[in-house]
C-alpha cells in the first residue's frame, strides 16, 4: 500500500503538533502549512525534525496563509494530500472581539478559500474542519450534541458557524468527503499561553519560581468541558476513516468552572490557599506567605460570555469508537508538572 499523505493547516498550533506526531507514527507523509512570522513559530513541532532522518522527508513545511488563496492552491498541488485537516484559525475567543474582521477573514473565509482550492484542484482529498463547541454559545439545551441548535456569542463563534455550514454545503453540493469535528475545549502543556488553563498552570509555576507576583483572571464562574488534546486529535483522524462523511462532537461530558480548575492547579502545585472577598475584590492568598497570588481583573472579561458548555459525545463513542481517557485531575497534573519544569521549579 502506498504511503498516505496528509496536509495540516495550523500545524504549528497545539492540535497541529499532536496530530502530526500521531500521523507520522501511523506512517503518513505529513505536509504542514506554516505562516510567515517575524519570530520563530515552530516550537511545538521542532522536536519532530530532530527525530527525522535527512533521507526520510516525511514531514514537509510550506509557507502559506489561509488569507492567501494562491498559497493554498500551490500547497495542494505539491502535497496532493489524501487527507486535509483544516486546523488553522485565529482561535482566541477574547481576541476575536478586538479583531472581528480578521477573525472572520481567517477563521471563516479562510475555510472557503481552502475548500474552493480543493474543489477546483479536482483532488479527491478528505477534508476535516476544526469546528468548535463555541457554536453552541448561549446554549439552548444541555448537554450539547450534533443536533443542538447553534447560538454563537463571539466573532470567533460566528466565523466558526460560517465555516461549519460551508463544510456541510460543499459535502452536499459537490459530494466532497468533508466533515466537521465539533470539539469541546481540549488542553495540554502545548496549549497557547493566553488560554485560561495554560495561563493558570504557567502563572502558578512562574509564581513559585519567583518570576511572577500575581495571576490576573476574568470570569471565574464560566464552566467548560475540558479534555486532553492528545486524545482529541485521534478522533479527528477517525472521522476521516469512516465510509461516509458526517459531523461528530468530541467532549468528555464533564464540566467544571474556571475557579475549580484554578483550585485544582493550586493544590497540584502544593500551594495552600486562602480565598477572600467577592466580585472584583476577590483574591486568593498563599496561606504560607500571606501574599495575594490571584486577583480578578475586568480586562479579561468578554463583551458576551459563554457561561456553560458540556458535550455529549455518544455518537463519536458509538460510531468512531472514540472516548476520552484522561480525567481532569490528571490533565491538570500533567499541565502543572510540565509548567513547573518550564519555569525551572525543583520538586
Ligand atoms: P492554536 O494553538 O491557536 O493554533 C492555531 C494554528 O493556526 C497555529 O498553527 C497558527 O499559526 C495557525 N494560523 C493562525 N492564523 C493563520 C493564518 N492566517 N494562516 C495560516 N495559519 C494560521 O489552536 P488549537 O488549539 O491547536 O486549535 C486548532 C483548531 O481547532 C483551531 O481552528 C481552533 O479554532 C479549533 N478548536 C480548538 C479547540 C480547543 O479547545 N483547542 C476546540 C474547538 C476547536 P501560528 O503558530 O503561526 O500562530
Ligand atoms: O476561556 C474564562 C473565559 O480562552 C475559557 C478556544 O480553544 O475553546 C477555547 O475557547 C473561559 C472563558 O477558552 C480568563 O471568559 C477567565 O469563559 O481558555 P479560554 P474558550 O473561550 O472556551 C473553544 C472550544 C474554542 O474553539 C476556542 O478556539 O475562561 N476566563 N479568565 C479567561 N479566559 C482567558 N483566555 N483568560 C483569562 O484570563
Amino acid at each position: 500500500m502506498s504511503t498516505k499523505r496528509a496536509l495540516i493547516t495550523g500545524i504549528t498550533g497545539q492540535d497541529g503538533s499532536y496530530l502530526t506526531e500521531f500521523l507520522l507514527a501511523k506512517g503518513y507523509e505529513v505536509h504542514g502549512l506554516v505562516r510567515r512570522a517575524s519570530t520563530f513559530n515552530r516550537g511545538r513541532i521542532e522536536h519532530l525534525f530532530k527525530d527525522i532522518a535527512k533521507d526520510a522527508p516525511n514531514l514537509q513545511l510550506h509557507y502559506g496563509d489561509l488569507a492567501d488563496s494562491n498559497s493554498l492552491i500551490r500547497v495542494l498541488a505539491i502535497a496532493k494530500p489524501d487527507e486535509i485537516y483544516n486546523l488553522a484559525a485565529q482561535s482566541h475567543v477574547g481576541v476575536s472581539f478586538d479583531m472581528p474582521e480578521y477573525t472572520g477573514d481567517v477563521t471563516g473565509i479562510g475555510t472557503t478559500r481552502l475548500l474552493e482550492a480543493l474543489r477546483t484542484s479536482g483532488l479527491p482529498s478528505r477534508f476535516y474542519q476544526a469546528s468548535s463547541s463555541e457554536l453552541y454559545g448561549k446554549v439552548i439545551t444541555t448537554p450539547q450534541n450534533e443536533d443542538t441548535p447553534f447560538y454563537p456569542r463571539s466573532p470567533y463563534g460566528c466565523a466558526k458557524a460560517y465555516a461549519y455550514y460551508l463544510t456541510r454545503n460543499y459535502r452536499e453540493s459537490y459530494g466532497m468527503f468533508a466533515v466537521n469535528g465539533i470539539l469541546f475545549n481540549h488542553e495540554s502543556p502545548r496549549r497557547g499561553e493566553n488560554f485560561v488553563t495554560r495561563k493558570i498552570t504557567l502563572s502558578i509555576a512562574n509564581i513559585l519560581a519567583g518570576k511572577q507576583e500575581c495571576l490576573y483572571l476574568g470570569n471565574l464562574e464560566a464552566k467548560r468541558d475540558w479534555g486532553y488534546a492528545k486524545e482529541f486529535v485521534e478522533g479527528m483522524w477517525m472521522m476521516l476513516q469512516q465510509p461516509q462523511p458526517d459531523d461528530y462532537v468530541l467532549a468528555t461530558g464533564k464540566a467544571v468552572t474556571v475557579r475549580e480548575f484554578l483550585e485544582l492547579a493550586l493544590e497540584c502545585a502544593g500551594i495552600p490557599f486562602e480565598h477572600n472577598g467577592s466580585g472584583k475584590d476577590e483574591t486568593y492568598r498563599d496561606a504560607r506567605s500571606g501574599k495575594v497570588i490571584v486577583r480578578v481583573d475586568a480586562r479579561y472579561e468578554r463583551p458576551a460570555e459563554v457561561d456553560y458548555l458540556v458535550g455529549d459525545a455518544s455518537k463519536a463513542r458509538k460510531i468512531l469508537g472514540w472516548q476520552p481517557k484522561t480525567p481532569l485531575a490528571e490533565l491538570v497534573k500533567i499541565m502543572v508538572q510540565a509548567d513547573l519544569a518550564v519555569a525551572g521549579v525543583q520538586r
